[in-house]
């Protein structure tokens, strides 16, 4: 399991002691949780007890200057241009200090400026400010008390307070927790613990508009801005990383990026009985030289991980949970070598990819507009997902910068010449085979089977076509009823079990 120990911290203004890991429930602690507890003080002074997040070094810190206090999960990816702009060099700094620097040259409104995968916790005078990277790709959750406030970056560490919260602006209720709100993406939301005094400011949106430039031009900048991502994302030219390789394009450019310039890569994929893509995959790495493994996993023993699933992308949307279940799988089969993994999800989303048979540009566009004001509360790139088995994830393509483009660019960059994701195969061309660079999509889900699976194993207890639809959902509200509400370790809540509730809640029988 996880190399990553929480650390402890207790926060009382501005200094910092290691204290007990309290109410944490012991399998979270592998992982990347911060529960920070923000509480007035009969004092006057702010108090706050926490634990931040370990297991890479830059994952979290604190730092505090002039009654300003920053705690951050998470990592900013543009150093160098945030130093510039607040009179540093980012050299030597934290992301926790150069985002105090920020902070104290721009207030709240220093959050707008930064690219990275962060829930942050800003406390000054008597005020909270709890924000959210641009994309919430780091979940953050709150629950309001008649005396406080208790934030954390994992709803179940909330779960058993009591009570509504106050419905504060730029929050939204979590799913199946009364009382636990989940700060929106790209949100920051100022709030006086112990009071109903709070406001919202959005620091990201979505583009709405489309950009006109030449398919050159297109190309180009789209190489660029990925470049600098993936290249921001992993530290110095030489330090290993791990991918995540499907042998799709969108993986594979994170590859073929990840390995320019002799880094050494890693590259693992998951397939099971029902399917794989391994022979597309191990082109690629052969292509790009990488340390290439494949792990097998019966579909069966993948779909009884649900649990797992759950329990750390805290949803309960069966469609998502069944894109993000191979990757927990994968995630707590490979060994931990302490390098960082790398995707290539979220691609698909701003360039349309999951539309293939769509025909017209404006429906394309539709469905990408769609998609792209819907995300937020899926977590489908929450760092929990790794951080269970004790790996720190990122994804280039949901950089802030990517996503601003690869969303903006008209949609007949996206499908061009009868292709998907035209642009993006096109910015590749010299760095990928050519058998991957044409490559059609399959989903994840598709792929390992994990769809296919889920349904196969209902239909052998009987469950009717027509029925798996609301079952699979049934079961991911019990599934996160006992990992997140209850708190229940993942491992102890038997797939059968459930399964056998949600049958006799739906009056359907089971043939076992
Ligand atoms: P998709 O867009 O469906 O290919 O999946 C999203 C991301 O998950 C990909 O870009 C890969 O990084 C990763 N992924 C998908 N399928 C696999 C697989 N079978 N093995 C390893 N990684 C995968
Ligand atoms: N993906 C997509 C995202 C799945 C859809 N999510 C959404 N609309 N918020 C991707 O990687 O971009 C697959 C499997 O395709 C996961
Ligand atoms: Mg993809």
């Amino acid at each position: 399991m996880g190399s990553s120990p929480i650390i402890g911290f207790s926060i009382h203004l501005g200094t910092v002691a290691p204290t007990d890991t309290g109410s944490i429930p012991p399998w979270v602690s592998t992982g990347h949780a911060i529960p920070v507890l923000v509480e007035p003080k009969t004092s006057g002074e702010p108090y706050w007890s926490g634990w931040a997040l370990a297991g890479d070094s830059r994952a979290t810190a604190v730092a505090s200057h002039d009654g300003v206090t920053v705690l951050l999960a998470g990592e900013l990816y543009h150093r160098a241009e945030l130093g510039s702009v607040v009179g540093e060099t980012a050299d030597g700094l934290s992301d926790a200090e150069l985002l105090l620097a920020c902070w104290l040259r721009y207030g709240p409104s220093g959050l707008r400026l930064c690219n990275g995968r962060f829930a942050a916790v800003v406390a000054e005078n008597d005020s909270v400010v709890v924000a959210t990277d641009h994309a919430g790709t780091i979940p953050l959750y709150l629950r309001t008390r008649p005396d406080g406030v208790d934030v954390a970056t994992e709803a179940k560490v909330l779960a058993e307070g009591a009570g509504d919260s106050f419905p504060a602006p730029g929050t939204e209720p979590a799913p199946g927790l009364t009382g636990v709100r989940r700060v929106q993406a790209g949100t920051a939301v100022t709030l006086v613990p112990g009071s109903t005094v709070a406001e919202a400011a959005r620091t990201w949106r979505p583009p709405h508009h489309r950009l006109i430039v030449s398919p050159d031009e297109a190309v180009n900048r789209v190489a660029d801005v990925l470049d600098k991502a993936v290249r921001t994302r992993l530290g110095g030219p030489h330090d290993p990383v791990t991918a995540v390789l499907s042998g799709g394009i969108d993986s594979s450019s994170v590859v073929a990026l990840a390995s320019g310039g002799g880094r050494p890569v890693r590259t693992i994929s998951l397939g099971t009985d029902i399917g794989d893509e391994f022979a597309a995959a191990r082109v690629v790495a052969e292509h790009l030289g990488t340390r290439h493994h494949e792990f097998r996993c019966s579909s069966e023993e993948l779909v009884r991980q649900l649990p797992w699933a759950v329990a750390a992308a805290e949803i309960v949307d069966a469609e998502v949970l069944e894109y993000l279940l191979p990757l927990v799988v994968l995630y707590r089969m490979v060994p931990n070598e302490g390098t960082r993994i790398v995707t290539g999800y979220g691609a698909d989303i701003p360039l349309g990819g999951m539309h293939r048979t769509t025909e017209r540009l404006h429906s394309l566009d539709e469905v990408i507009a769609f998609d792209m004001g819907t995300f937020d509360g899926l977590n489908e790139l929450s760092p929990v997902l790794g951080s269970m088995a004790g790996h720190w994830t990122t994804h280039p393509f949901w950089d802030r910068d990517v996503l601003d483009l690869l969303t903006a660019l008209e949609p007949g960059l996206k499908r061009r010449d009868g292709r998907d994701k035209w642009v993006l195969r096109e910015a590749m061309r010299e760095l990928l085979p050519t058998a991957t660079v044409t490559r059609p999509k399959l989903g994840i889900h598709e792929g390992s089977g994990t769809s296919s699976a889920w349904s196969q194993l209902l239909r052998r207890v009987g469950v009717a076509e027509s029925d798996l639809a609301s079952v699979k959902t049934a079961m991911a509200a019990v599934f996160h009823r006992r990992t997140v509400r209850e708190q229940e370790p993942p491992g102890e809540v038997s797939f059968d079990d459930v399964l056998d509730e949600v049958m006799s809640e739906q009056n359907l029988a089971v043939t076992r």
